[in-house]
């Protein structure tokens, strides 16, 4: 039976790879970046998240509503992009927020939720998800969405607050590109890479991969809304879709700023700490997020050739953000910041700064330095004081 560490004392010595040293043992400066960049990004995939297919896949998209929202002070659409010739599934469903009074193309933010757009707001009208939910309660029956699921997920989505700053914000469900249970990639998007029942390999994506996929075709989508300045969106994620916002910043650099809430294991959070969950762990309960590659590290970390700091180091050197909750030991809040204090050295290289401190701050004492951190009170979850501190950020870094 598996039981979580949570005595720091009983964190094992460990070495991290160094992000600015190659596989062959060379330092790394300014210059060579790029091609150390591209070696650790190759390692993520080989490694940890799978390789994302490269095949172009043609979106068409359709406007599904459009009208005011919050009083006035908003606007909201519903766009759906489908990735077929048929207007059948697998399709996304983008829910826009835009501020009414803006002028021009407004910046903002873009995250996966998880239990359908209509529950990240009591608005009756969106369109209520008839897609698989893996969560019970909430108004979830037999893994469906019943009308009592409006808005129950509304404490995580600030949207007004968002909208009252100027911001446009997005969401779509995760479960639209890919249903959150391990069904051997036989729905969602992957059988579009993987036809006729075939499987992807040890070293392609699971999930996770899936997920952050999406939130490109949510960029590749903005380019074309002149309302949208899709080169000022920060991608956003909590927990599992925090994972999911890293590894969408990683691997797309059109994000231009990045967030991580809460993303723990596999996220933000250092593995060789094997505090709270551990790789072997994840991989258990959730075989699919992953490569299959990854489970050579079940109890095991000290032989992955990357750890997560260099996962954040990858957004080098675009802003990024790591929150983590002080009840949230099972995400391990010292790893998360620990992984973005060692990535500080490959934006210092890069010439901006990093995660101004040595130390983990006290609760709600905000670091907001190109690396960004806070650790606040309470539990696993994402609340106003968390997005409020994100767009204190993008106003310093993205406005
Ligand atoms: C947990 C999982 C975490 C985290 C979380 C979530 O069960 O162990 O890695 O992703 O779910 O997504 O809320």
């Amino acid at each position: 039976m598996f039981e979580a560490n949570y005595h720091e004392s009983l964190v094992p010595n460990y070495e991290l790879p160094d992000p600015l040293v190659t596989q062959d043992g060379a330092a790394v400066s300014s210059s060579d970046w790029g091609k150390r960049r591209a070696e650790i990004l190759s390692l993520f995939e080989t490694h940890v998240f799978g390789k994302t297919p490269d095949q172009p896949i043609r979106v068409r998209t359709q406007v599904m509503s459009e009208t005011e929202s919050l009083g006035g002070k908003a606007r909201r659409k519903e766009i759906r992009l489908y990735f077929t010739d048929q207007d059948t599934r697998p399709y996304l469903d983008l829910l826009i927020y835009l501020p009414s009074s803006a002028s021009g193309q407004v910046p903002g933010f873009v995250g996966l939720n998880f239990q359908g757009n209509h529950s990240t707001t009591p608005e009756a009208d969106v369109i209520l998800s008839d897609q698989w939910m893996r969560a019970k309660g909430a108004g979830v029956v037999d893994h469906q969405a019943t009308q009592e699921a409006r808005g129950t997920s509304a404490s995580r989505w600030a949207i007004e607050r968002i909208i009252d700053r100027g911001y446009m914000v997005a969401t779509a469900y995760c479960g639209d590109l890919d249903p959150d249970y391990d069904d051997g990639y036989q729905d969602g998007i992957h059988p579009l890479f993987h036809s006729n029942g075939a499987v992807p390999a040890d070293d392609e994506w699971g999930t996770i991969g899936a997920w952050a996929w999406g939130l490109s075709r949510a960029l590749d989508y903005f380019e074309t809304d002149d309302e949208i300045d899709a080169t000022r969106i920060a991608g956003m994620g909590h927990s599992r879709l925090g994972k999911t916002s890293l590894w969408a910043g990683a691997q797309d650099e059109r994000f231009a700023l990045v967030i991580s809430n809460n993303s723990g294991c596999g996220g933000a959070a250092l593995s060789r700490r094997r505090y709270g969950e551990t790789v072997g762990r994840i991989n258990a309960s959730f075989p699919h997020w992953f490569c299959n590659n990854f489970r050579q590290y079940n109890e095991n970390e000290d032989a992955c050739p990357v750890d997560q700091h260099m996962l954040i180091a990858l957004m080098a050197p675009r802003p990024v953000y790591v929150a983590s909750a002080e009840e949230d030991r099972w995400a391990d809040p010292k790893g998360e910041f620990l992984s973005a204090k060692y990535a500080d050295a490959v934006y210092r290289l890069l010439g901006t700064d990093g995660l101004d401190a040595e130390d983990m701050p006290p609760i709600e004492s905000p670091i907001q330095s190109r690396i960004g951190y806070h650790i606040r009170s309470g539990g696993h979850n994402v609340t106003d004081y968390d997005w409020d501190r994100y767009m204190d950020f993008a106003d310093i870094h993205m406005r």
